[in-house]
């Protein structure tokens, strides 16, 4: 195979002639290939096969001790100004990381196969799905992409038909974290990574491609391209809700997606659309619709147990591939809070010693295709997508933010997603625990400068009166002990249910400066072990807290300079006015 679009044949040309690889292999994208690639990376030691009795086509990767999360301080984003970047990105000029990138790459495929692999994000037949071309050394990389996007043949006739396709260049180079960068350049449409094999650092499909160069055509086109679930909730008068959430990596939205509702909630059903992406379009009619870029999962794997997700907990079992988890003696894959088994070997591959740490790395993930997932919609492969009815916001904070609260207009519904702090987690390299400022849960994947991201945001106002309404929520409020005071997982439906009646205008709540709360009892508590008291902390503010809140928020715009827009600074002095007034 190759392709008859010249450009294209050109680049993968240019790129063999520079790296030097021994063979180029265009990838078809059948399932006879990924068999084959997953032969081929046993015989190299680069996959192990789990037990194939309970864990068939399941296989276990070890990565570099060194490459375990995506490098955001390698990460830039090369624009000709440096402004338009903004201060949330690190920036470097197109010629400086040309130079630097030309260099690391010569010669780095010596020895090696250069896959080709044209994948599409995005149901294959929708308008809002875009193409990309991923050349990559590593077979894992080709393992991951088919799990995880519409790749191969599909996609190049695709790309064929529209001659348009965003570049990606990938090599896993020596490793060596001095000489790992991952470059994206928004105007030319290409990205280029080298020395991680790792997640969002070598799958370009996704962050690189689906969040920062899409969010940066995005703006020019009018869309959005977000960090954020999508789910389908049907009440058991059967209607759907289609809702859309941004929490930051690792902070629950695989878990929401897959959500199973509790017994006290008889009735209801979820429906997975997404778990990590969605690109959100205003349609003809003004409604907002989301379309998921990917057609597969790379979740996070500790914490997944038949009580917190058996979701997810059962699409692994098969057809898997997991990356730095433990080993159990009868060869299944082991991670902490499993609740089944007991670890022999660690995520190194050494013999377990508590000593050692925990058996699975805490970003050790699993990849699968999405039709693995109970709960999967078909309608993930609708090419007009879903009409969303909320967009929630979200992260982990042990106090100040609480469950949950309603955003009073879209103007306000956009500070909070601005204002969103949380606590740093595995995902990234990096101190884990720490409070940020995460808007939006894009810090690290918005292309271009906040400040424009936040009036593009705005702008959306101007164009529909058919917005959604926003929503904050917080599942880990913690006491002074440190236990979470809310139970989480299958129990956020109740919460869901709060925001699902708030859209539809069928319960009143308490207003504040910082937006409407529930009224105490609005939001369902029956068979939880959860005091009124602890319900009442949930669904209340410190005002103290929050007037700090938003000096943090204020000192953080100023960051911005004049390019934040005017309105979000209004909302900003708004609040902090009539906190002052309490
Ligand atoms: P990325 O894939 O990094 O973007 O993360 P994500 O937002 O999809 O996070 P995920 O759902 O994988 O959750 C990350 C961790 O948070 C897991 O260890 C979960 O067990 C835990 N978690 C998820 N939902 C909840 C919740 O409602 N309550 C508590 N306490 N923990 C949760
Ligand atoms: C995240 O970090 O938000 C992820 C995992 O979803 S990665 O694909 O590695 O970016
Ligand atoms: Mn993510």
């Amino acid at each position: 195979m190759t392709t008859r679009h010249a450009p294209l044949l050109k680049w993968v040309e240019e790129v063999a002639r520079h790296t030097r690889p021994d063979h180029i292999r265009w990838c078809t994208g059948s399932d006879a290939e990924y068999q084959q690639l997953i032969e081929e990376m046993i015989a190299s030691g680069t996959l192990s096969a789990l037990n194939p009795e309970t864990y068939p086509n399941c296989y276990l990767h070890l990565s570099d001790p060194s490459d375990v999360a995506r490098v955001e301080h390698l990460t830039f984003v090369c624009t000709e100004n440096e402004e338009d970047a903004g201060p949330n990105n690190n920036w470097m000029s197109p010629a400086e990381a040309h130079a630097k990138m030309h260099s690391l790459f010569a010669g780095a495929m010596q020895g090696r196969t250069m896959y080709v692999i044209p994948y599409c994000m995005g149901p294959i037949d929708s308008p809002y799905s875009r193409c990309g071309v991923e050349i990559t050394d590593s077979p894992y990389v080709v393992a991951n992409m088919k799990l995880m996007t519409r790749m191969g043949s599909v996609a190049l006739g695709r790309i064929e038909r529209e001659g348009k396709f965003v570049k990606g260049l990938h090599s896993t180079g020596d490793l060596d974290p001095e000489r790992r960068f991952i470059m994206h350049f928004p105007d030319e449409l290409s990205i280029m990574s080298i020395g991680s094999g790792y997640g969002g650092n070598a799958l370009l499909g996704k962050k690189c491609h689906a969040l920062r160069i899409a969010s940066y055509q995005a703006r020019t086109e009018g869309w959005l391209a977000e960090h954020m679930l999508i789910v389908g909730i049907e009440s058991p008068d059967g209607v759907t809700h289609y809702i859309a959430c941004a929490f930051p990596s690792a902070c629950g939205k695989t878990n929401l997606a897959m959500l199973i509702p509790p017994h006290s909630l008889p009735g209801w059903k979820v429906w997975t659309l997404g778990d990590d992406i969605a690109w959100l379009h205003l349609d003809d009619e003004g409604q907002l619709r989301a379309i998921n870029p990917e057609s597969g999962y790379f979740g996070v794997v500790p914490g997944t147990n038949v009580k917190t997700n058996k979701n997810a907990f059962d699409m692994i079992t098969h057809d898997a591939i997991f990356t730095n988890v433990g080993r159990t003696a009868d060869n299944e894959p082991w991670w902490e809070d499993k609740k089944v088994g007991e670890p022999a070997y660690d995520w190194q591959g050494r013999k377990y010693r508590p000593g050692n740490g925990p058996a699975a790395h805490p970003n050790s993930r699993f990849t699968v295709n999405a039709r693995n997932n109970p709960s999967y919609s078909e309608l993930a492969d609708a090419p007009e997508g879903v009409p969303i009815s909320a967009i929630v916001f979200g992260g982990r904070r042990a106090k100040v933010a609480p469950l949950v609260f309603e955003a009073k207009n879209w103007k306000h519904g956009v500070l909070v997603g601005a204002s969103v702090g949380s606590k740093t987690t595995a995902a990234a390299i990096g101190e884990v625990g720490v409070i940020r400022r995460d808007p939006m849960a894009m810090k690290p994947f918005c292309g271009y400068n906040f400040a424009d991201y936040w009036s593009h945001w705005l702008s959306f106002e101007e164009r529909t009166d058919k917005l959604p309404k926003i929503f904050h929520v917080n599942w880990f409020r913690q006491d002074d002990d440190g236990n979470f005071l809310w139970p989480g997982f299958g129990e956020n439906l109740r919460v869901l249910h709060w925001i699902i009646d708030r859209c539809e205008g069928r319960i009143d709540a308490t207003e504040t400066p910082i937006g409407y709360l529930p009224l105490p009892g609005d939001i369902d508590t029956s068979e939880l072990d959860i005091s009124p008291e602890t319900m009442q902390e949930l669904i209340s503010i410190d005002v103290e807290r929050w007037r700090t809140e938003n000096q943090h928020f204020a000192d953080y715009l100023d960051d911005f300079g004049d390019r934040v827009p005017d309105a979000l600074r209004a909302e900003q002095q708004r609040i902090a006015a009539e906190l002052a007034k309490l």
